[in-house]
């Protein structure tokens, strides 16, 4: 989490707006920060940028929340496995960092686009049990994994399956699986991302969506945007609010890809255009922790490293489609 820092003026403010509004005192200091303390002002950034439902309205999303707490409490270690494009990175990266900053026993996963492709894989399973994961949670994959989830089970580690891609007829025997498309599933929204889901799952487990939002949001954001899933009701909530505070980002390394890509002004669309694919780069040339670093290093000097090798590999993958390009052009023109 975001350490703040509250003159003592703005103490003031923060109870007052407590007392009046009857606000959490998270949310209350937030708005203060931005300057946001007018009855009218509140409602306004209220009504427009936070129309998200209870995460807990997705099915599943209770008994997710119970087993990745006790796993918190205990000590138990936990593996967030996720995917390689931009959707998978940021989805892991987002319950990585939330996960972190209450303390979890937590490391990641993310598969080799080209040694092990999408999803979960049995040897991984191995691998995981033995560096001693007691705890898989899936982000961007996992609904299809009927028999990696049967053998996490023999070996002793629980799953708790987040997806957003259509299930199947059968289900994995997983300790929870959240997943709006389910066909059991009644929840308001089903068109989120990996990371729009990894969002509400953190939400779920914070209790506070504002600083949720506040917090994670602009990677969540990116996911949205990069994994073209429609850009209405929650997910467009999302984009809106992460936009907001993309531009000022305290993660270096977001700061430093904005900066290598040229980026005067960030929107959607140079979300699409130029950050997702530098971020897609590193999973089909390079390493996928490449990408992950760029939203979980708080090292300005490797912020920096990280951006260039993404710039980098986004351009020799330019190169090569050109090249591709070219050679189709010639053999079509002959
Ligand atoms: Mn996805």
């Amino acid at each position: 989490m975001k350490k703040w820092i509250i003159s003592g003026a703005d103490k003031e403010m923060v109870n007052m707006l407590i007392q009046k509004y009857h606000l959490p005192t998270l949310t209350a200091v937030l708005l203060t920060i931005r300057g946001i303390t007018e009855g009218e002002e509140i409602e306004k950034f209220f009504s427009q940028e936070f129309e998200l439902s209870d995460p807990f309205l997705i099915k599943d999303m209770d008994k997710a929340v119970t087993r990745i707490k006790k796993a918190v409490t205990t000590g138990e270690k936990i593996c967030v496995y996720g995917d390689y494009d931009c959707d998978g990175v940021t989805a892991t990266s987002l319950l990585y960092l939330y996960l972190e900053s209450v303390f979890a026993n937590v490391m990641y996963y993310i598969p080799d686009r080209n040694a092990e492709g999408y999803g979960m894989n049995l040897q991984a399973v191995e691998k995981l049990r033995q560096d001693g994961i007691q705890l898989i949670v899936t982000v961007d994959n996992g609904i299809s994994a009927i028999k990696e989830i049967d053998r996490a089970n023999e070996l002793g580690i629980d799953v708790v399956v987040t997806d957003h891609h259509k299930p199947q007829d059968i289900l994995p025997k997983a300790a929870a699986i959240v997943n709006p498309h389910r066909t059991d599933d009644d929840s308001p929204y089903e068109d989120f991302c990996g990371a729009g889901l990894a969002l509400k799952l953190a939400m779920a487990m914070d209790g506070e969506q504002f600083s949720v939002m506040e917090n994670y949001g602009e990677i969540a954001a990116i996911g949205t945007v990069a994994d073209l899933v429609p850009l209405t009701g929650e997910n467009r909530t999302i984009v809106k609010a992460g936009l907001q505070n993309i531009s000022n980002t305290e993660r270096a390394g977001l700061a430093s890809l904005i900066e290598v890509s040229g980026i005067d002004t960030v929107n959607a669309g140079n979300i699409g255009f130029r950050i997702a694919p530098r971020i897609n780069a590193a999973g089909r040339l390079g390493t996928t922790s490449d990408a992950l670093d760029i939203f979980i290093t708080e090292d300005t000097e490797v912020a920096q490293q990280k951006a260039k090798i993404l710039n980098d590999l986004n351009a020799k993958r330019q190169a090569i489609g050109k090249k591709y390009i070219l050679r189709e052009l010639s053999a079509h023109c002959q």
